[in-house]
């Protein structure tokens, strides 16, 4: 991991734990709709941009819909998600994501966020790490979502850093996915099962140690 200079952090699941609540969001949609959305679907929607989530949603269900509904569709899941985000506050950070964060500032590292979420700003301003941030890629600009590397090379650019010199931190399938397609460093978080391709693999970003997984950072600020 020579001259890295660069730590890309996805949110949901990195982070905060997010994907419960858009998980309960989109629950709430397909009882709308009349049907239950088991809880197995649940880990194919994570680090999925909203659009593609929803048709992961509807394949549960033998119902069609027009372009206009599954607009509408997504538009209510995420008045829905922000319902519930409206409360989130600094206690709702994964343990360890403040330490993880202050810790590559330390260490002379810049920061930048590569989530597929638009809600990604907000989020970031209520759980009160905003500052951290040297740059925050706008999910909503990028052409193809996770596991296409755009989110991850736009964050890099957005720091004017080489992707090969840029480390990427990501929960899901589809996440460490991107992060590998854009030729980065890929540190998976959570099962080392289901991320086989990332580079390796720690339990929760609590596990996360600067000294082992940012050897050769910058020199410190
Ligand atoms: P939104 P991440 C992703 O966030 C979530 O994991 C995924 O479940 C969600 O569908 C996606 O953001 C889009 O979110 O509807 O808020 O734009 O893991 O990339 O931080």
């Amino acid at each position: 991991m020579a001259a890295q200079q660069a730590v890309l952090f996805d949110l949901d699941g990195v982070l905060a734990d997010t994907a419960g609540l858009h998980f309960r969001a989109w629950r709430r949609l397909a009882q709308d709709l009349g049907f239950t959305l088991e809880a197995a679907v649940n880990e194919r929607l994570k680090g999925v941009a909203r659009m593609a989530a929803l048709e992961i949603v509807l394949a549960q269900t033998d119902r069609s819909f027009s372009e206009a509904e599954k607009a509408e569709l997504a538009a209510r899941k995420n008045a829905y998600y922000r319902e519930m985000i409206a409360d989130l506050g600094p206690r709702d950070l994964l343990p360890g994501a403040w330490a993880a964060l202050e810790a590559c500032r330390r260490r002379g590292f810049r920061i930048a966020l590569a989530s597929a979420s638009r809600n990604a700003p907000a989020l970031l301003d209520r759980l009160g790490i905003a500052f951290f941030f040297d740059f925050v890629a706008d999910a909503g600009a990028v052409r193809h979502a996770k596991p296409a590397p755009d989110i991850f090379l736009a964050a890099a650019e957005g720091l004017g850093v080489r992707p090969e010199h840029a480390i990427g931190i990501d929960d899901a399938v589809a996440g460490v996915a991107a992060i590998r397609a854009a030729g980065m460093v890929a540190i998976g978080v959570g099962d080392p099962a289901l991320l086989a391709a990332a580079d390796l693999v720690i339990p929760t970003i609590a596990a996360f140690d600067p000294a082992r997984h940012l050897p050769a950072g910058p020199a410190p600020e």
